[in-house]
């Protein structure tokens, strides 16, 4: 099968492992051979196949994947953002829908139980969560809302203990097999909550969504709510308002501004090995001023990506980075990831296009990423927004 033979590398140029602690290093590195082991022999298959590899759960969940920074006294690992993103970067150097289904459960699934739920709902959920016992989605997109999530339909009603959801979401990571799903959606009054909702609850599919050329490793699906009975202890309390889903989003667009440099690196090692390798004109592809130019553009972009995620990191860490800036990085991180994919494409010639190598498939990826978690032009206004104090939405 294609991509057994991996032989990444990392891509280090600045030396940013010196400011990595051991542990950091660590982490890292255990994500990293578990992807070479039990992901490059079957991403390609499970790609073509459009099939999330479901048996890779517990691994993910061995090597800390779901809900790397939630407490461990909830089942999490206890552990700090950077190694949050390092995780990140690892899977999604694999894959960008592994990357997806671990950010997902920890930043938009196990962040709102955590951040915004009772300690009975932490205790419920989160260490089944963090075990891969148990996946969740997080529902906000809906058919006629998604750059604004504030415009949503999806409503319930009070009835007694209970409340009845109505509604539909569209685009959901996971949601073909989920367990759960924390759903938003307004009340009576219009005001955005959180709602966990169970599978095998009345009224409540989740049909699959096929045709993807992109994250077609992932599961993707609707999430369709009939007069649902949700009983009132399902309600996050703790939050109300779009601020809700937005400061979930905040975490995995954090996740995300490693995740893509993952993709890149990849793509970048690739191609710097295809072309010491490949031979035109009597001499290695990688001679060439051409060739040369592609290659010191794609690690110098890498290495300013990678400045800027472990800076944001440590604001993290000291609870004080932005939104804005949180918009920034994933913007960044996945637009140079893409121009890399595209370059490194080129680099292989005709041999580019197949599943010999990752590259067709980090490429097809990245398109999702550059639109899901805020799309570019969504991050642009954000950064616009900050830096002039004009909101370009309103
Ligand atoms: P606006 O009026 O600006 O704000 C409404 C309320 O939210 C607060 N807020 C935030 N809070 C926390 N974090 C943030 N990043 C926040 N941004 C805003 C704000 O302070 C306000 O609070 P309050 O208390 O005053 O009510 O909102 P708006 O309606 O103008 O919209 C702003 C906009 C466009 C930036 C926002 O809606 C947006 O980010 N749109 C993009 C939507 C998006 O990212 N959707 C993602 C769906 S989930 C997904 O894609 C998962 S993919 C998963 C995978 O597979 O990896
Ligand atoms: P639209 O909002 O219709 O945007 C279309 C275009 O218009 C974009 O280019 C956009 O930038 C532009 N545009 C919109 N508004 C403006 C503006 N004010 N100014 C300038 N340009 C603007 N959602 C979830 O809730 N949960 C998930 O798990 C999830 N997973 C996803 C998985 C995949 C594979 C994909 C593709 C999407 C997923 N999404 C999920 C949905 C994703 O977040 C949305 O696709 C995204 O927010 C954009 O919404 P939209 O597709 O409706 O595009």
């Amino acid at each position: 099968m294609a991509n057994k033979d991996d032989r990444f590398q990392g891509v280090d140029y600045y030396n940013i492992d010196d400011l990595l602690t051991d542990e950091h290093k660590l982490i890292r590195d255990t994500a990293r051979e578990w992807v070479k082991k039990e992901v490059s022999p079957i991403i390609e298959e499970a790609y073509e196949k459009a099939e999330f590899p479901r048996h890779l759960i517990k691994g993910l969940a061995e090597i800390g994947a779901f809900g790397p920074y939630i407490p461990q006294e909830y089942g999490g690992a206890g552990l700090d953002q950077i190694s949050y993103g390092l995780i990140m970067q690892e899977l999604e150097r694999g894959d960008s829908g592994l990357r997806s289904t671990a950010s997902v459960q920890s930043s938009l699934v196990m962040y709102p139980i955590w951040k915004y739920g009772s300690e009975e709902q932490r205790k419920k959920y989160l260490p089944k969560l963090a075990s891969g016992d148990m996946i969740g989605c997080f529902g906000l997109t809906e058919p006629d809302y998604g750059s604004n999530p504030g415009g949503m339909i999806t409503n319930f009603k009070d009835d007694g203990d209970h409340v009845i959801l109505n509604g539909a979401k569209m685009w959901i990571s996971n949601a073909p097999f989920a367990d759960i799903a924390v759903v938003w959606a307004k009340s009576e009054e219009g005001r955005i909550h959180g709602l966990v909702v169970e599978r095998g609850m009345d009224g409540f599919t989740t049909p699959e969504m096929h045709g993807k050329w992109s994250l077609r490793a992932s599961a993707t699906g609707e999430l369709v709510f009939d007069n649902v009975r949700v009983p009132k202890e399902n309600i996050l309390p703790n939050k109300s308002g779009l601020g809700g889903p937005l400061g979930c989003l905040d975490s995995a667009r954090y996740g995300i501004s490693w995740g893509a440099i993952g993709a890149a690196m990849d793509c970048y090692d690739s191609a710097l090995r295809y072309s010491q390798e490949r031979v035109q004109f009597d001499r290695p592809i990688g001679g060439f001023q051409l060739q040369q130019k592609k290659l010191a553009e794609m690690v110098t972009e890498i290495t300013k990506a990678q400045l800027l995620v472990y800076r944001l990191g440590q604001l993290k860490n000291a609870d004080k980075a932005t939104s804005a800036q949180i918009s920034m990085a994933k913007r960044n991180s996945v637009e140079i990831a893409l121009e890399i994919a595209r370059e490194s494409r080129q680099i292989h010639g005709g041999m580019g296009i197949t599943n010999e190598y990752p590259i067709m498939r980090h490429m097809m990826n990245l398109e999702s990423v550059v639109t899901y978690e805020g799309t570019h032009d969504i991050h642009l206004l954000i950064t616009g927004f900050d830096v002039t104090g004009l909101n370009a939405f309103k």
